[in-house]
């Protein structure tokens, strides 16, 4: 049996980069009778940037929702708020001990961060991988399924593992990361050079996926790509033409070269159109699932409780076997 664990931050509306980068694979990995599978919202995660109260309450209840919307099962796997389990927090001081600020300070992540919110760039920001590397240990994950711009994250949570482990043992188990074939990076569909991120000022860079199939398509067919007219699979050159081959290729659930090939002879104009059709009907059924879940914000939260309660038994033992291993005098009762 195999563990899986990933998280993803209630910190606007799922783009469709989350969806085909991480969600969509969650959604494979649960299917698979052999991976016991926890996934959560990394609302801790979330507040590294500021956030209205208000809008954090709701993009929580909105993400968990949609991820039981997309095809997620609460019975089949544990899924819960970061928050709800303290397990998380009090491991994240613990390897704040066996992390260098150096390390920290060289995160790509963090230094794009800090560039785009140089007003606050809190000591959270640049924690942002040691809580990360907390909620992936605390599971003994096998497997974590990312996208490509958390791989440095997994490498870092490697890192701290077994520089714990060679301290004190085996504590933690070291994980893998996991990054889809295909959609790894869907960049912005406004600047392709750039990923596609939930917080992008612009509207029409970014797939929302409770976006209305009039407002998927008003996108796509305004999707940058380049002056040529040749549709190939060549994102060094051809990064615009290349992300909606990638995104077609998903939507469709076939190879790149396939889409390639099926699209060779096609304008620009019909390739965003069969692009922005394709993403409709992927999208479609998780719409009216997603409106019948958030009416009933009771059913979610006995659910999102139940999930934390799982998970916390689980962050315990380990949180438990470090606490001992360094030295602490066991808690009593
Ligand atoms: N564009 C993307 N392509 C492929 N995978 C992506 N992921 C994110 N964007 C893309 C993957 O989604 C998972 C959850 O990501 P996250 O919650 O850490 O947040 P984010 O979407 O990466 O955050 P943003 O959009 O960058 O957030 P803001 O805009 O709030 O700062 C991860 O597995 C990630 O790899």
């Amino acid at each position: 049996m195999k563990t899986i664990y990933s998280a993803i931050q209630p910190s606007g509306i799922m783009t469709l980069g989350n969806y085909i980068g991480a969600v969509n694979n969650w959604q494979s990995m649960q299917a698979n009778a052999d991976n016991k599978c926890i996934f959560a919202l990394a609302d801790l995660h979330t507040i590294t940037v500021r956030q209205k109260p208000e809008d954090l309450f709701n993009n929580s209840m909105s993400f968990y929702a949609l991820l039981m919307a997309v095809g997620l099962d609460v019975k089949k796997s544990v899924i819960y708020m970061q928050s709800h389990v303290r397990q998380h927090s009090e491991l994240a001081w613990l390897l704040n001990c066996y992390t260098y600020v150096g390390e920290m300070s060289r995160m790509t992540q963090f230094k794009d961060k800090s560039a785009k919110h140089s007003d606050n760039i809190n000591m959270g920001l640049m924690d942002y991988p040691v809580l990360m590397a907390a909620d992936i240990l605390l599971y003994d994950a096998d497997l974590v399924p990312v996208g490509y711009d958390q791989l440095q994250h997994i490498e870092i949570t490697r890192d701290i593992a077994l520089r714990v482990n060679n301290i004190y043992g085996d504590i933690f188990k070291v994980p893998e990361g996991f990054i889809p074939k295909v959609g790894a990076k869907i960049m912005s569909l406004q600047d392709p050079e750039s990923k596609m991120s939930k917080s992008d000022p612009n509207p029409n860079a970014v797939i929302s996926c409770l976006d209305a199939p009039e407002v998927i398509m008003k996108k796509f067919k305004r999707a940058v790509t380049d002056s040529d007219t040749v549709i190939a699979y060549d994102p060094e050159n051809k990064a615009g033409i290349s992300n909606l081959l990638r995104i077609l290729a998903v939507a469709e659930n076939k190879s790149v070269e396939q889409a390639e090939k099926e699209c060779s002879g096609l304008r620009y104009g019909d390739l965003k159109v069969r692009v922005g059709e394709s993403v409709v009907e992927m999208l479609r059924p998780f719409r009216s699932e997603y409106d019948r879940l958030i009416a009933d914000k009771a059913y979610l939260l006995k659910c999102a409780k139940e999930g934390a309660e799982k998970a916390s038994e689980i962050a315990e033992k380990t949180l438990k076997r470090f606490r001992d291993a360094i030295g602490f005098v066991p808690r009593q009762g």
